[in-house]
C-alpha cells in the first residue's frame, strides 16, 4: 500500500491535492457525539473509556472521510491526571482544584501516578489503530506547557492568562519547575502514545499568542524543543506538527528551532509569510476560518480556493485555523471535504 497522505505530506512531499483533517472534528456539532454524551458520565469519563471514545473519533472519519484521525481526549487529561482535580462544568468549561499558584504548590503533583492514569488513552489508540480504514492516519496530541499551565494556575480558562503570565514574571524559577514536570510528563505521554500506535503528534500550544518574545522563548519554544527532542530519542522519525497559536512572525523561529515536521497556523496568518517564511523549512496545515464553516456557502469555498492556490505549490495540509466550533452545521463540513478532496493544483 502506498503511503498515507498525512505522512507523505509531513515528509514534505507536494502532493495534487493536499490531506484534509480539521481540528475538533469529533465533538458537540455532531448528533451522533452528543448522543454518546447524553448516554450518561462526565466529558473526563468518556476521554478515559477506550470504546466510546474510540467510537466519537470514528464518527467524523466515517461521515466525512477525512484522511486523518485525531484521537479523542483532551489537553487537560494531564493535569488530571497529575492529582490536580479537573471537571468540565456545562456552559462554564474546565474546572481545576486546587489552582497550582506557587512553587510549594507543585508539591500535590504525582508524576508516578500521571503514567498509571493514562493507561486508558493507550487503550484507545491501540483498538482505534484496528478499527481505522486503512488509509487514514491516527493523530496523537497533547498540550504545549505553557497552555496546560495556564489552566492549572487560574483553575480555569481564563481570558489573558494573567496568573501565569504574573508567575512567570514574578518567580521565574519556579513557574521553570512547573514547566520542567509538564514538560517530561508530556513526552512520556506523547510517547506512550507512539508506542501504542499513533503515527503523527501534534502538540497544541494554544495561548501561545499571549506572550512577549523573550517569554515566548522560555516557555512556549524551549520547552516543546526538549519535548521533541525526548520523542526523537525514541523515535527518531516521528512527524510532530506544532500549533503555538498566535505567535504571528515567531512561527518562523518556533518552525526552525523546535525541530517540528508541520507548524499549523492560525487564522490571522497572511499566507504570503506562511508561504515566504514557514514552508521553506516545514510542512503547513491551516488556516480556514471556523466560522466560514459555520457560513458555509459560496464564502467558505472561495477563502478555501483561495488557501489551496496558495499554499499546495509547497508541503501542505488544509484544515482550519483552530478548532469547529458547536454552532458548525456539519452538512458544511462536508461539503468542504468534498471540495479539497475534488481540488487538483
Ligand atoms: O462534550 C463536551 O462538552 C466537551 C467539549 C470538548 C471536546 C469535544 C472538550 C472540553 N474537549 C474536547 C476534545 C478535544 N480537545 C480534542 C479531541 C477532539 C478532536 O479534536 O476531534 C482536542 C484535540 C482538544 C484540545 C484542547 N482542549 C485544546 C487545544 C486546542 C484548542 O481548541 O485550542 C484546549 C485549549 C482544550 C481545553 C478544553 N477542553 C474542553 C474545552 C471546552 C476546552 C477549552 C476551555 C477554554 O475555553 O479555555
Amino acid at each position: 500500500m502506498s503511503q498515507k497522505l498525512l505522512l507523505r505530506a509531513l515528509s514534505g512531499e507536494v502532493l495534487p491535492r493536499p490531506p484534509v483533517w480539521l481540528m475538533r472534528q469529533a465533538g458537540r456539532y455532531l448528533p451522533e457525539y452528543r448522543a454518546v454524551r447524553a448516554g450518561g458520565g462526565s466529558f473526563l469519563d468518556l476521554c478515559y473509556s477506550p470504546e466510546l471514545a474510540a467510537e466519537v473519533t470514528l464518527q467524523p472519519i466515517r461521515r466525512f472521510g477525512f484522511d486523518a484521525s485525531i484521537l479523542f481526549s483532551d489537553i487537560l487529561v494531564i493535569p488530571d491526571a497529575l492529582g490536580q482535580g479537573v471537571r468540565f462544568e456545562e456552559n462554564v468549561g474546565p474546572i481545576l482544584s486546587p489552582r497550582i499558584e506557587k512553587y510549594s504548590d507543585l508539591a500535590i503533583l504525582n508524576t508516578e501516578k500521571a503514567v498509571k492514569r493514562l493507561a486508558p488513552v493507550y487503550e484507545t489508540v491501540r483498538l482505534l489503530r484496528k478499527q481505522l480504514p486503512s488509509d487514514v492516519c491516527l493523530i496523537g496530541f497533547a498540550g504545549a506547557p505553557w497552555t496546560v499551565a495556564t489552566y492549572m494556575i487560574a483553575g480555569a480558562g481564563s481570558r489573558d492568562q494573567m496568573a501565569a503570565r504574573l508567575w512567570a514574571y514574578r518567580d521565574p524559577e519556579g513557574f521553570a519547575a512547573l514547566i520542567n514536570i509538564l514538560v517530561q510528563v508530556t513526552a512520556e505521554y506523547l510517547i506512550g502514545q507512539v508506542r501504542a500506535g499513533v503515527e503523527v503528534l501534534q502538540i497544541f500550544d494554544t495561548w501561545a499568542g499571549s506572550l512577549p518574545e523573550p517569554e515566548f522563548r522560555r516557555w512556549c519554544i524551549a520547552p516543546t524543543k526538549e519535548i521533541i527532542r525526548l520523542v526523537h530519542q525514541e523515535f527518531p522519525d516521528m512527524p510532530v506538527i506544532g500549533f503555538p497559536k498566535g505567535a504571528g512572525p515567531l512561527y518562523q523561529d518556533y518552525s526552525i528551532e523546535t525541530g517540528v515536521a508541520g507548524i499549523s497556523v492560525d487564522p490571522s496568518m497572511a499566507l504570503k509569510f506562511v508561504r515566504d517564511h514557514l514552508q521553506s523549512s516545514v510542512t503547513v496545515q491551516g488556516n480556514l476560518d471556523p466560522l466560514l464553516l459555520v457560513a458555509g456557502g459560496a464564502a467558505m469555498l472561495r477563502e478555501a480556493e483561495r488557501i489551496l492556490s496558495l499554499m499546495n505549490n509547497g508541503p501542505f495540509i488544509f484544515n482550519l485555523g483552530h478548532g469547529i466550533v458547536p454552532e458548525t452545521p456539519p452538512e458544511n463540513v462536508g461539503e468542504l471535504v468534498k471540495f479539497i478532496k475534488q481540488w487538483q493544483s
